[in-house]
């Protein structure tokens, strides 16, 4: 039996290499909580809980994670046997309702740890398997300037590391923001596929006519324009509309999911394994997608290496995924906190293939961006000096 031994959780704050503009937040930086366990075997397992702008996106924000870890979710595992993950994880569900964030860096951890045991890479021990070692990777335009962002999806073509962009837009009236892609759309053509992001922040009378107009000036896929949960109306949206909507916000795991398919309420699913509740149901939104002819996407809440890396290992299961991935978090931050830096690169992510995450962490870089890093000790001055 592998008991915990020791876990440490803390929040770890990397600015943005540019400010990132959504349509309920800037963002200037990044907020990661970062749990490290180590269990009676001496194996270290490493996970992530990561959401965006505070409070602003969900209702989890990095202070709520590291807390529901520490007071009542490592209690629990005080009480289990970590080599069995699917166990674990089930009374961890038993005492702990909703948390999805905090409960995805611990499935994250525990998923590296098992992985470290078996000598296998993560991706092989979520639903059947591994069948991809890359993944296409999106970049999201977002600085609020559509120069910029044009000269940005420029730069990025020509370094062959992105062709598929998402603008986020939803900030301003609907037909400037649809000025706005479509500027975007002219200048980068055939060369790449333009996608937006509302991020709910549209009513449905405007999505029905944004949504139209996105089409006409070639936007590709219209992700969550309404609130997410108002399913008849994306449902209403997604039957009157050539352009594909996506549920992002909506998705909060396998029963959601079932209830959108049911409904009709979406051509595409967003999966992101945090909003999920970890990496065995990302699994299960993703079967249900399949089963229902439901595009796949592999969504980001732009999280750094450890997050992103235990989202490819789920994405890396996934037969179809016709629409890609948007795992480009640690590309928007201005330091990689891990050792090796991530395999990008021909417009896709590498899946790392050591066992379990197949990742380590750059102690310097972590100890430097911790939130309760300890100032540098002053050198005592002596008289005289
Ligand atoms: C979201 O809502 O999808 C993903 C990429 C990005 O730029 O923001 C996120 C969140
Ligand atoms: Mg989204």
């Amino acid at each position: 039996m592998a008991t915990l031994s020791h876990s440490d959780t803390f929040i770890v704050d990397v600015p943005t290499i540019r400010p990132h503009v959504l349509a309920m937040a800037t963002m200037h930086g990044q907020s990661m909580v970062i749990v490290r366990l180590t269990d009676t075997d001496g194996i270290e397992g490493i996970g992530e809980g990561t959401t965006i702008g505070g409070l602003s996106y969900g209702e989890e924000s990095p202070e709520s994670i590291k807390l529901a870890i520490d007071t009542y979710i490592i209690p629990v595992l005080e009480a289990c046997d970590l080599a069995q993950v699917g166990a674990t994880m089930a009374k961890v569900a038993e005492c702990v309702r909703g948390n999805h964030f905090a409960k995805c860096a611990i499935e994250t951890a525990l998923l590296d740890m098992a992985g470290k045991r078996l000598g296998i890479p993560t991706s092989e021990l979520i639903g059947g398997g591994r069948v991809r070692d890359s993944l296409p990777v999106a970049w999201t335009l977002a600085s609020g300037d559509t120069a910029r962002d044009i000269g940005e999806g420029e730069e990025m073509l020509d370094r062959r590391r992105h062709r598929i962009f998402k603008l986020k837009i939803g900030k301003r009236a609907v037909r400037d923001d649809v000025a706005h892609v479509g500027a975007i759309c002219k200048a980068l053509g055939d060369r790449a596929s333009v996608r937006v992001d509302v991020n709910q922040n549209w009513s449905e009378a405007q999505a029905k006519i944004g949504m139209a107009m996105l089409h006409d000036v070639g936007c590709d896929l219209v992700e969550q324009p309404i609130a997410g949960d108002a399913i008849a109306a994306m449902a209403r949206l997604s039957k009157g509309q050539v352009v594909p909507l996506m549920a992002d916000e909506a998705l909060n795991g396998p029963r959601s999911a079932m209830r959108i398919a049911s409904a009709g309420g979406a051509g595409v699913f967003a999966l992101k394994i945090a909003q999920s509740g970890g990496l065995f149901a990302t699994a299960q939104v993703a079967a249900i997608g399949m089963a229902a002819g439901i595009g796949l996407y592999g969504g980001t809440m732009l999280e750094g290496g450890v997050g992103t890396v235990a989202s490819a290992h789920v994405f890396a299961t996934l037969p179809e995924l016709a629409w890609g991935t948007e795992l480009f978090g640690p590309l928007l931050q201005v330091e990689d906190i891990l050792r090796e830096p991530l395999g990008y690169g021909d417009f896709s992510l590498a899946v790392p293939t050591g066992p379990g995450l197949g990742i380590a962490f750059d102690e310097d870089k972590l100890a430097h961006f911790r939130r309760d890093r300890k100032a540098p000790a002053l050198h005592a001055v002596t008289a005289g000096a």
